[in-house]
């Protein structure tokens, strides 16, 4: 079994302490710390979300997962800033929606944004429109990036953009969305300026858009 195998196992099973002994064993023998995101983390979530759908994990099994996948990203983050070289390419403004509590794919996203160069300013989940629109005033954000992970609370992605241009804000400001149902043609139809498939492509979405601002 690899290291990632290992790793990937020891999420699905919940096993939140086996995580974090194989986490840091990787990175003992010299596996990079962005490396462990697309091998591991992000496969053994998908894996949890096949079982979840078939009905073979139910919510507290969902959880303890996530637990464990935390225990990773937990020792990767502070790692993972600098893993490129440093520089200011920009702020971004990210959160989860309104109505929506899923933040490991989003968390993922601002700590490969983050190691990017990027300052980022966490919302958390939850978050209601009015809040973004204060946070870009404040900081003068470059991005939005918002993350939905409910058919439901996609919509509240253009809640966001519609409440940035009611704000005065949308000229300033580029929108990126993300999150396992979101799509290119949804993010066109909502008038976002960018979408992103993963936290690479959340990456190379975020420059692109401040590069063309
Ligand atoms: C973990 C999980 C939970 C956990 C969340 C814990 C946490 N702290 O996040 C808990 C148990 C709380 C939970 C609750 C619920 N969940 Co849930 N959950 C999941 C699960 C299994 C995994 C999600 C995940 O973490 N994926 C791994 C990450 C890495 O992937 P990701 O989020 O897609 O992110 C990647 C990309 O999408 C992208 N990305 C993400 N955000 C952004 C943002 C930008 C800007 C960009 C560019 C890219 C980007 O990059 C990321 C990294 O590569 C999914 C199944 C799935 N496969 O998606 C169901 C799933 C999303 N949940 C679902 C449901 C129904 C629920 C509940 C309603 C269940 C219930 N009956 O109560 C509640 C809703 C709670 C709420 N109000 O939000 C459904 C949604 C169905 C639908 N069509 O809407 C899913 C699809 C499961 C299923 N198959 O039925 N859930």
């Amino acid at each position: 079994m690899s290291i990632f195998d290992e790793l990937q196992q020891a999420i699905i099973d919940g096993k939140a302490p086996v995580a974090k002994e194989v986490t840091e064993r990787a990175l003992g023998e010299g596996v990079r710390p962005a490396e462990l995101f697309p091998n591991a983390i992000v496969p053994a979530m998908n894996e949890v979300g096949r079982r979840m759908r078939d009905c073979e994990f139910f919510i507290p099994e969902v959880l303890i997962a996530a637990r464990a996948a935390r225990a990773a990203t937990d020792i990767l983050r502070p790692l993972l800033v600098g893993d490129e070289e440093v520089r200011s390419a920009g702020t971004v403004v990210c959160g989860t929606v309104k109505g929506d509590l899923h933040d490991i794919g989003k968390n993922i996203v601002a700590m490969m944004l983050e190691s990017a160069g990027f300052q980022i300013v966490d919302l958390g989940v939850d978050v209601p429109p009015e809040k973004v629109v204060a946070a870009v005033r404040e900081h003068g954000a470059n991005v939005v990036a918002m993350s939905a992970l409910l058919t439901t609370t996609m919509v509240n992605m253009k809640a966001v953009i519609d409440a940035l241009a009611a704000a005065g804000l949308r000229d300033q400001v580029k929108v990126m969305v993300g999150g396992a149902p979101v799509t290119e043609s949804w993010a066109q139809s909502i008038g976002a300026d960018g979408y992103g498939k993963d936290a690479s492509a959340a990456v190379e979405t975020a420059r692109s858009l401040v590069a063309a601002a």
